[in-house]
This record gives C-alpha cells, sequence and structure tokens, in this order.
C-alpha cells in the first residue's frame, strides 16, 4: 500500500508491498529508507535528520545534479553554466520539493513511484529542464534518473545517485569490482591511484573512480551478506567514508555512525558529464540488490 506521511516540515511517500517497504520524501526525491521482509535496512538514514525543508536529509539516495561535489572540482562546460559563486556542493535539486506524479502497483510484491521536477530557468541555472526519478520497490530496488533538456540551448551537468548503504561494521566490509582501476584520490589532492585489491576501509576514503565496471559488490561480514550494484548509463563511481575526523565535521551526523555506512555513488563526472542538446533525454538507471 501507499501512505502519504508528514515528518516535520518534509511529505514522505511510504511504500509497503509484499516483498519490501520504502519510504521516499518528495524533497529532493530522496529514497529514505528501503528494507526487505525479514532483513536489515539496505539504505542507512541518519537518525539525526532534521526534516527541515531546504535541508537535506543526511543518508538514503540523496540525487545530486546538476553538479556533482564541489562545483569549483567540475570541468569549465559544468562551471561556465552556473551563475553566483560559492555555490553548495551537489547541486540544488536535493532542496526542491518535487511532484508525485505516478503511483503502479504491477504485482503484490512491486511498487513503482515517479516523481518530477520542471526546473525553470533562473538566476543560478539558465537551461529549462524536466527531471524524473521512477523508484521501483520490490525485491530488488531501482532508481532510473531522466534529464530533458526543454530548452533551446545545449547544456552539460554532471550528477550521482548518493546512495548512503547500510552496512553491520565497516571493518567487515569490502568492495569488489574496483580492484585494478584507477582512481582520483580526492584526500590527496585529486591525485591518479589505482589499487590491485578490494577495497577495505580502515581510514576517510573519497574516491572517485572513471570508467568502472557495471556491476560492483559490498561484501558485508557482519550482517553476512553481499550488496549488488549494477548500474547503466553510469560510468563513474564515487566511493566515501569520512571516518572518524571527518565524521565530526558533518551535520546531521553522529561521532560512530561512520561504521555503519558506506558510499557507493553513481555518477557522470568529469570526462563523462553528459550534454544534451535540445529536446534531447538522459536516461541512467541504477539497481540494488542482495542475497
Ligand atoms: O560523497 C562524496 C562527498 O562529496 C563527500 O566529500 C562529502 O562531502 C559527501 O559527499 C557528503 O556531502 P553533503 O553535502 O551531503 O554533506
Amino acid at each position: 500500500g501507499i501512505t502519504i506521511e508528514l515528518h516535520k516540515q518534509l511529505i514522505a511517500v511510504s511504500v509497503r508491498n509484499e516483498a519490501a517497504s520504502a519510504t521516499i520524501f518528495l524533497q529532493g526525491a530522496q529514497l529514505a529508507e528501503y528494507k526487505r521482509a525479514g532483513e536489515h535496512p539496505l539504505i542507512w538514514l541518519s537518525d539525526q535528520c532534521d526534516y527541515q525543508s531546504g535541508t537535506p536529509l543526511r543518508g538514503g539516495i540523496p540525487i545530486c545534479w546538476p553538479w556533482f561535489g564541489d562545483l569549483s572540482r567540475n570541468p569549465k562546460a559544468v562551471k561556465n553554466q552556473i551563475c553566483g559563486s560559492d555555490q553548495p556542493a551537489h547541486g540544488f535539486v536535493r532542496d526542491r520539493e518535487w511532484e508525485l506524479i505516478a503511483v503502479e502497483l504491477p504485482d503484490t510484491e512491486t511498487t513503482r513511484i515517479t516523481l518530477k521536477l520542471e526546473v525553470a530557468a533562473d538566476e543560478i541555472w539558465k537551461f529549462p529542464a524536466a527531471l524524473r526519478v521512477i523508484i521501483t520497490v520490490g525485491t530488488e530496488l531501482s532508481l532510473q534518473f531522466q534529464v530533458t533538456n526543454l530548452g533551446a540551448e545545449p547544456f552539460s551537468f554532471s550528477h550521482a545517485l548518493h546512495a548512503y548503504f547500510n552496512i553491520g561494521d565497516i571493518e567487515g566490509v569490502r568492495v569488489e569490482g574496483l580492484e585494478g582501476y584507477d582512481y582520483l584520490d580526492t584526500l590527496d589532492n585529486w591525485t591518479l591511484k589505482k589499487s590491485n585489491f578490494p577495497l577495505q576501509i580502515n581510514a576517510e576514503v573519497d574516491r572517485v573512480y572513471p570508467d568502472v565496471a557495471k556491476e560492483l559488490r559490498i561484501t558485508d561480514r557482519k550482517l553476512n551478506r553481499t550488496i549488488k550494484i549494477e548500474a547503466m548509463n553510469l560510468s563513474d563511481l564515487v566511493v566515501w567514508n569520512p571516518w572518524i575526523d571527518k565524521s565530526k565535521r558533518l551535520s546531521h551526523f553522529g561521532e560512530t555512525d561512520y561504521t555503519q555506512m558506506l558510499c557507493l555513488e553513481s555518477a557522470r563526472l568529469l570526462d563523462n558529464i553528459v550534454c544534451l542538446t535540445a529536446n534531447e533525454t538522459y536516461k541512467c538507471t541504477v539497481r540494488y540488490s542482495f542475497n
């Protein structure tokens, strides 16, 4: 079933079917929770969220658009489109209220929620666009993100589906599928590095992997499960765990939360930014599952 909930200032769609339950906030079209019946939650959400409009929720799957991360680290094609200085990280659509436009119940184990956001030209961004997020809640969780250029001018963007995964304990977690790929270490002046081993986390990690494999896995020893991430038309991946010191500088984040979460963000960045001509639509999909 579907219920509409109010969490302080934010409206959420609460989904429950025979396979799973989920919570999707209209602000940012942000999935905040996804849990399969009888299992640990797949997606992590801070218990320090304040649910105020204009404040992105810490956790879930934030939609970062029309730029990812620090705007100054983006390609000129993206930077030159943004008017005004000192913009926040991760674009502006995660702060806006999206519109729920469809609820589909194809079967007793599947619920599909569609939200849209019309972006009008304004003082920051001059390009009218229509954004859509289609979230399918079932035995798997999938998220499709679409952008249509409604204007006459082409525009470019970087973006990410900034997923926070719930894990048993960061010490017992490994990320498989990144070994052998180059990455930019944002904590070491974006130096290009490579590792030939599955990634284990024992310090702050904030890495941009351009052009990684389509399928990645997070093995979680404590919860005895493997999370699988399959991305279509999303060439890049950001891996992030704040560890101890950065956790103290993060909003809505507890001191030990870093042991319970890991971000794997499917993205289009740097050389892989998206350029849309008039009336063109970009589509990408990411599918999350676990055994
Ligand atoms: O995931 C990479 C990252 O850019 C980190 O550097 C950290 O800033 C994180 O995103 C969270 O950003 P936020 O603006 O949501 O606090």
